[in-house]
C-alpha cells in the first residue's frame, strides 16, 4: 500500500505539464528604484489546465528567498536587496517538475547626488555663481548638466556635461559656453571648450582627458594611476606629440589625499614648482586644508608664492556640504560655496 502511494505521486512529479506564468509588468531587466513598488502579477494552471488558487502560488527571488503568496505581489522596491534579482512564481506544492515563470529585475538603491552649488565669492552672504545639476539615471549610468551663471555678471552661460560611474565618481566631462563670455572673463566670442572629446577612455590607471578650444590649442592629460587607484602623476601633452611637456607628480597620505604636487614643468627631471597641502581631518573626514605653493628659486630653494586655507562641512551622511575659502589666511573668509543634494 505505501508502496503504491509513493509510486502514484512520482507519477504525478512525471507527468506534471502545471506552469505558472507572468503576465504583468514583467519586462525583463526593468530597473526599479527603491521609492517604487514592484508590481508583478501571474497565475499558475495545474495539470488538468485549471487554474490554482493564488494561494498556493508564492513568489520567491533568488537573493531574498520567499517574497509572498498570490496571484499579485506589491512589494516596496526598499525591501529587496539592491542589486539584480531573478523572481520566479512557483507553486506551493509540485513545483519539482512545474515549469516556472520568472524575471530579471534590477532594484537600485537611492543615492544623494549633487544637486546644486552655490557659490558666495566675496562670502557676502551673495551668491555670484550658481550650478545646478539634472541628473538621467539610464542604464547604469547616471549622467549630469550643469548650467552655471556668473551673477553679475551675468551674460555668461556655461553648460557643462557630466559622466559618472555607478560608484559615483567622475569620469566624463564636456562642456562649452553658449553665450560669448565679456566682463571679466576676456574670452573670444563662441569660445567653447570641452574635457574628454570623443570617447571616454577609462582604464583602472590611465584617464585621458582632453582639453580644446577651437583653433587655439588643445591639451591631452594622461591620469595615472596606482594599484590602488590612487592619482599618482599627470602627464600634460601640450603641443599635439604625444609626448609630455609638464609632468605632475603626486605624493598621498593613508586616507589617498594629496598631500605633496609636484610639477617638472620642462620634463628635464628637475621639480620646478610644489604644492604642499596640510589636511586636518576629524571622524575620517577631511575638515581643514591648509595650501602652500611654492616655486623653485635657485638649486634647492623653493619660495612661497601663495597660501590659502579651506574649511569643510558634511551632513550625517557623509556628504560635503559647504567649504569655506581664506584665502590669505588673514583670518577672514573670502569664498563659500554651498552644496545641495537631492536623492536619485
Ligand atoms: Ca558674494
Ligand atoms: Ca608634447
Ligand atoms: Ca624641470
Ligand atoms: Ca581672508
Amino acid at each position: 500500500m505505501m508502496k503504491n502511494a509513493l509510486s502514484v505521486i512520482v507519477l504525478v512529479l512525471f507527468l506534471c505539464s502545471c506552469k505558472t506564468t507572468i503576465t504583468v509588468n514583467g519586462e525583463d531587466g526593468k530597473i526599479i528604484r527603491e521609492d517604487w513598488t514592484v508590481w508583478l502579477e501571474g497565475e499558475g494552471v495545474d495539470n488538468s489546465g485549471n487554474e490554482v488558487d493564488g494561494s498556493n502560488l508564492v513568489w520567491v527571488s533568488d537573493i531574498d528567498g520567499e517574497l509572498g503568496s498570490g496571484n499579485l505581489l506589491k512589494i516596496p522596491g526598499s525591501d529587496l536587496t539592491e542589486g539584480d534579482h531573478e523572481i520566479t512564481l512557483k507553486f506551493k506544492s509540485y513545483n519539482s517538475s512545474a515549469e516556472n515563470d520568472s524575471v530579471n529585475l534590477t532594484i537600485r538603491y537611492l543615492k544623494p547626488v549633487l544637486a546644486k552649488k552655490e557659490k558666495d565669492y566675496g562670502a557676502d552672504g551673495t551668491t555670484d555663481q550658481l550650478i545646478i545639476y539634472s541628473h538621467d539615471a539610464t542604464t547604469g549610468v547616471l549622467s549630469s548638466r550643469s548650467e552655471s551663471q556668473l551673477i553679475p555678471n551675468s551674460q555668461a552661460t556655461a553648460l557643462y556635461h557630466y559622466f559618472y560611474r555607478y560608484d559615483g565618481k567622475s569620469e566624463w566631462i564636456k562642456g562649452d559656453t553658449t553665450v560669448p563670455v565679456t566682463g571679466e572673463y576676456d574670452y573670444l566670442e563662441g569660445f567653447s571648450w570641452y574635457y574628454g572629446a570623443g570617447e571616454p577612455r577609462i582604464d583602472s590607471k590611465t584617464y585621458q582627458y582632453e582639453w580644446s578650444t577651437p583653433g587655439m590649442f588643445q591639451h591631452t592629460h594622461h591620469y595615472k594611476y596606482n594599484d590602488n587607484g590612487i592619482l599618482g602623476s599627470i602627464e600634460k601633452d601640450t603641443s599635439g606629440d604625444n609626448i609630455p611637456d609638464e609632468i605632475t607628480y603626486h605624493t598621498i597620505d593613508s586616507l589617498g589625499d594629496v598631500i605633496i604636487e609636484e610639477e617638472d614643468l620642462d620634463v628635464d627631471g628637475v621639480i620646478d614648482a610644489r604644492t604642499n597641502y596640510f589636511n586636518t581631518y576629524k571622524d575620517g573626514k577631511l575638515i581643514e586644508k591648509v595650501v602652500i605653493i611654492s616655486e623653485r628659486n635657485g638649486d634647492d630653494v623653493f619660495e612661497t608664492e601663495s597660501k590659502f586655507k579651506k574649511f569643510y562641512t558634511y551632513d550625517d551622511d557623509g556628504n560635503k556640504t559647504m567649504v569655506e575659502v581664506d584665502q590669505d589666511i588673514d583670518l577672514t573668509l573670502d569664498a563659500i560655496t554651498h552644496y545641495t543634494y537631492e536623492l536619485r
